[in-house]
C-alpha cells in the first residue's frame, strides 16, 4: 500500500508518569505512516483525491497537547485511533512518539513507542428465528453503523432457511454482514454480543432458537482456536444459509486454513452438505 510520510513533527505536550512532565511539559518527536491509497490523487493532481499531510500534522499537534497521558503507550494508541477516526482514507497508521527528553538519569538518545493500527475486515454471520426476524438482523446493522469503532461495508439479503443443528424451531433469517473495524477480534465479539443483548437474546439451548445470534466468520487473515472466540468461524463450512449470504456480498474471500474461496466453500456444501436455504435459492 502507498504511504505518506511525516517525520519528527515537534509537539510540546505534557505527557509522563512524573509530576513535573505533566506540570512543565516536554517536546516529543512524532512519526506517522499513513498507508493510504494515493494513485488517484497521483495520476489528477488533484489534493482532493488524497490526505492533506499539513491538516494531519495540525490534527496531531492539537491531539498530543489538548490531552495528557501518563504513558507514551497511550498517547501513541489514542492518537492513532483518532487519526484513523478522522480521515477516512486512511487504512492504517505506523505511528512513533518519541520522547528525547525523558526523565532518564544516563546519557541516551531517544526513546519511542511504535505501532500500527488500522481498519480490519471482518465478516459476519447473523441469524434470528424469534419474534419480527427481519428487524432482529437490521437492529444489528443499524448498531453496527452507529459505531465509529465499526463501518458497515456489505450487506446480504436476508435469507430464509430452516433448522439446522438438529432442534425443532422456527424456520430463521439468515444473513452476513462486512466490516471494517478498528476492534482487535476479542473486543469485536463483545461489542456483537451487547449487540445481541439490546435485541433481548437469552442464552439457553445451544442450537435452540434466539431473537439474534451474531457470529464472527473472519476476521482479516487471523487463525485464532480459544474456547471464547474460534476464527475462522468452526462450522461456517458446513453451514449453507453462512456461505450463502456471505458468497453475495465477499465471493473470492479466502478461508484462510483451507485456501479456499467462499464461492468453492458454497459449491461444496451444496454438493455434499445440507440444505437450509429456501428463498434465494438458484
Ligand atoms: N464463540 C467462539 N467462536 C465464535 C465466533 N467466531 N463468533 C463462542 C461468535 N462466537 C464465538 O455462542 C457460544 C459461544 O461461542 C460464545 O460465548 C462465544 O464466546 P452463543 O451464541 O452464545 O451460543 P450458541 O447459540 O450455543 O452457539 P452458536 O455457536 O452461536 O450457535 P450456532 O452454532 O451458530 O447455532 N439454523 C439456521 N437455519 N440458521 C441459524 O442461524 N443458528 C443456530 C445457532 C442453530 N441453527 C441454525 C442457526
Ligand atoms: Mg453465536
Amino acid at each position: 500500500m502507498d504511504e505518506i510520510i511525516i517525520k519528527d513533527l515537534q509537539v510540546y505536550a505534557h505527557h509522563g508518569v512524573y509530576q513535573q512532565e505533566t506540570e512543565k511539559g516536554q517536546n516529543f518527536l512524532v512519526s506517522a505512516a499513513l498507508e493510504t491509497d494515493i494513485r488517484a490523487a497521483g495520476m489528477t493532481d488533484d489534493l482532493g483525491l488524497s490526505t492533506n499531510y499539513g491538516v494531519v500534522c495540525r490534527f496531531l499537534s492539537a491531539f498530543l497537547t489538548e490531552h495528557t497521558f501518563k504513558l507514551i503507550e497511550t498517547a501513541a494508541e489514542r492518537t492513532a485511533e483518532a487519526l484513523l477516526l478522522q480521515f477516512p482514507r486512511v487504512k492504517a497508521v505506523v505511528l512513533e512518539i518519541q520522547k528525547p527528553e525523558a526523565p532518564i538519569p544516563l546519557p541516551f538518545g531517544t526513546v519511542s513507542v511504535k505501532i500500527r493500527r488500522g481498519w480490519q475486515r471482518a465478516y459476519i454471520a447473523c441469524g434470528s428465528n424469534i419474534g419480527d426476524r427481519k428487524a432482529h438482523l437490521e437492529a444489528a446493522v443499524a448498531a453496527l453503523r452507529e459505531d465509529r469503532q465499526c463501518r458497515v461495508q456489505r450487506v446480504s439479503d436476508w435469507m430464509e432457511t430452516t433448522p439446522y443443528g438438529g432442534v425443532a424451531q422456527a424456520n430463521y433469517f439468515n444473513g452476513a454482514i462486512a466490516i471494517d473495524t478498528l476492534y482487535p477480534p476479542e473486543v469485536l465479539l463483545s461489542r456483537l454480543q451487547e449487540i445481541e443483548r439490546a435485541e433481548a437474546r437469552e442464552r439457553k439451548e445451544r442450537w435452540g432458537p434466539r431473537t439474534l445470534d451474531l457470529d464472527i466468520l473472519l476476521y482479516e487473515d487471523v487463525v485464532m482456536e480459544e474456547e471464547k472466540l474460534t476464527i475462522p468461524h468452526r462450522d461456517m463450512i458446513n453451514r449453507d444459509f453462512v456461505l450463502k449470504p456471505l458468497a453475495q456480498i465477499a465471493p473470492y474471500e479466502k478461508h484462510p486454513v483451507l485456501g479456499k474461496s467462499v464461492l468453492e466453500l458454497l459449491d461444496e456444501v451444496k454438493m455434499d452438505g445440507e440444505k437450509h436455504v429456501l428463498s434465494n435459492n438458484e
